[in-house]
């Protein structure tokens, strides 16, 4: 991103902030096992979103008051670049984002000691990591277990209003993400054949990512057992008669994700049964795409495709009643226990980190704690720029047929006896990322993911080639 782009992104946060000192903490290295052997480092998205600097060891402050911005660190010693070799200094990088004052990470307490005691308010976000939870003890005297409720809400909200509506710069990175993603896919349709491995999938899938020299935004799923919904075990040979569910996505240079998801029959064609399951799937997920503009609550959307899912279900004589009933009441949610998207950017799940009630939700929106609804991530009125996910499934999870039966649950929309025939029948769900434009909504990507039965065949075909 531009310098620019990180001045303008600070000045609309102070402006709506108004008052304050706003304290940023970046990621530092984490040791898998030992100090030395890390996991792959990745930067907080906020601080990402903001400050632009992809180092692990910094913080910043945004001071309203005193009309400052500062980033803290430390210079790299001898030792350090004898073993991960030179960096720009602290003052290059963070005038690379338009800050021109820094100073050593430890002088961070006193800063905010100072700000204290003179009563400024200090603005910290909830923290996701231990070493935040214990720097933010240190810093500000709050134990653990108090921070996330003393995190501030008006900081929080600043950042979701901010970062909630996508700027072409950020589509831009999106849709990039988005293709490199299609491509992985594509991969795996070629792939998918009887005797083949999980893990082979995922490696082809993976690798699509590696060799552009990006990252994935997420552990991938690549499995013939699509009904436990984050499967992420490569451990099955594919055989005849599976449907193999492929959940995965790229991440930029610049830390965008793409998410899609894609379901592909492991034979040469899917079982009659499967197909028919295969079109209501996808009649729900159009039903959600036609809802999709400005103005109309996602939450609207998600009932659509539960509609859809609950007239097929009724079509094949595993429920009865009244489809829109069987959504509302949430019945449907024995077919579809999650939810139908949720908002995409820095981060696959963008800002789950800072609570999905202020990012999915709107004020006065209440999160429902109800089995299938508790799981919809989105549900707010969208608004132009908001990009996300639209990912109804349908999974058939031996372990809830149980459950259910035995506490009568929606017996008057479940038909109990009926469903033992379909316990092994796994899940499917396909997977595409949108963007409310001014008057809709635009599908991201410039590759076509197959969609149609006719497409998945297509690009099997293609693979074989
Ligand atoms: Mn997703």
């Amino acid at each position: 991103m531009k310098k620019d782009t990180y001045i303008r992104r600070r000045a609309t946060l102070k402006r709506e902030m108004g008052s304050g000192l706003l304290l940023f903490l970046g990621n530092n290295e984490v040791g898998m096992n030992y100090a030395d052997n890390t996991y792959r480092f990745r930067q907080d998205s906020s601080f990402l979103y903001f400050f632009g600097l992809d180092y692990a060891g910094l913080a910043s402050v945004i001071d309203i008051d005193n009309d400052t911005e500062i980033v803290f660190g430390n210079e790299l010693t001898i030792d350090d670049i004898v073993w991960t070799g030179t960096q720009p200094t602290l003052s290059e990088k963070a005038s690379a984002v338009g800050i021109s004052k820094t100073l050593p990470l430890g002088d961070l307490k006193k800063y905010i000691n100072r700000s204290l005691a003179k009563g400024q308010t200090v603005h910290f976000l909830p923290p996701y990591r231990g070493d935040h939870s214990v720097w933010l003890w240190e810093l500000l005297g709050i134990e653990p277990k108090a921070q996330t409720a003393m995190a501030s809400v008006a900081l929080i909200k600043a950042i979701v209003a901010q970062r909630n509506h996508k700027d072409e710069e950020e589509i831009q990175a999106i849709e990039e993400s988005v293709d490199l993603s299609t491509k992985m896919h594509l991969a795996a349709y070629r792939m998918v054949l009887p005797g083949v491995h999980e893990s082979q999938v995922a490696a082809a899938v993976e690798e699509v990512a590696c060799r552009n020299g990006n990252v994935l935004a997420f552990p991938t799923i690549a499995t013939v057992q699509g009904q436990v919904l984050h499967n992420h075990g490569f451990i099955h040979q594919l055989k005849e008669g599976d449907i193999f569910l492929l959940d995965a996505g790229a991440e930029t240079k610049e830390h965008y994700a793409g998410d899609l998801s894609s379901s592909i029959p492991v034979s040469e064609r899917f079982t009659d049964r499967q197909a028919e399951v295969y079109n209501i799937h996808l009649e729900s997920f159009y039903a959600a795409v036609d809802k999709l503009k400005p103005g109309v609550p996602f939450r609207e959307a998600h009932i659509a495709a539960a509609t859809k899912i609950a007239e097929g279900m009724k079509q094949l004589g595993l429920m009865k009643g009244d489809p829109a009933e069987a959504a509302e009441t949430g019945a449907y949610a024995m077919f579809f226990p999650c939810g139908l998207g949720h908002m995409m950017g820095l981060d696959v799940h963008d800002m789950e980190n800072l609570g999905e009630q202020y990012v999915g939700y709107a004020d006065g929106m209440e999160k429902s704690k109800q089995f299938g609804f508790k799981s919809l991530r989105l549900a707010r009125p969208l608004e132009p720029g908001f990009v996300f996910t639209v990912e109804p499934g349908i999974y058939f999870i031996p372990e809830l047929m149980d459950k259910w039966r035995a506490e009568h649950l929606f017996k008057d929309f479940i038909c109990y006896d009926k469903l033992d025939a379909w316990r092994n029948f796994t899940g499917l769900r396909n997977e595409l990322n949108y963007l409310i434009t001014s008057t809709g909504a635009r599908l991201l990507g410039h590759i076509k993911k197959p969609m149609t039965i006719e497409e998945v065949y297509e690009a099997k075909n293609n693979n074989l080639k």
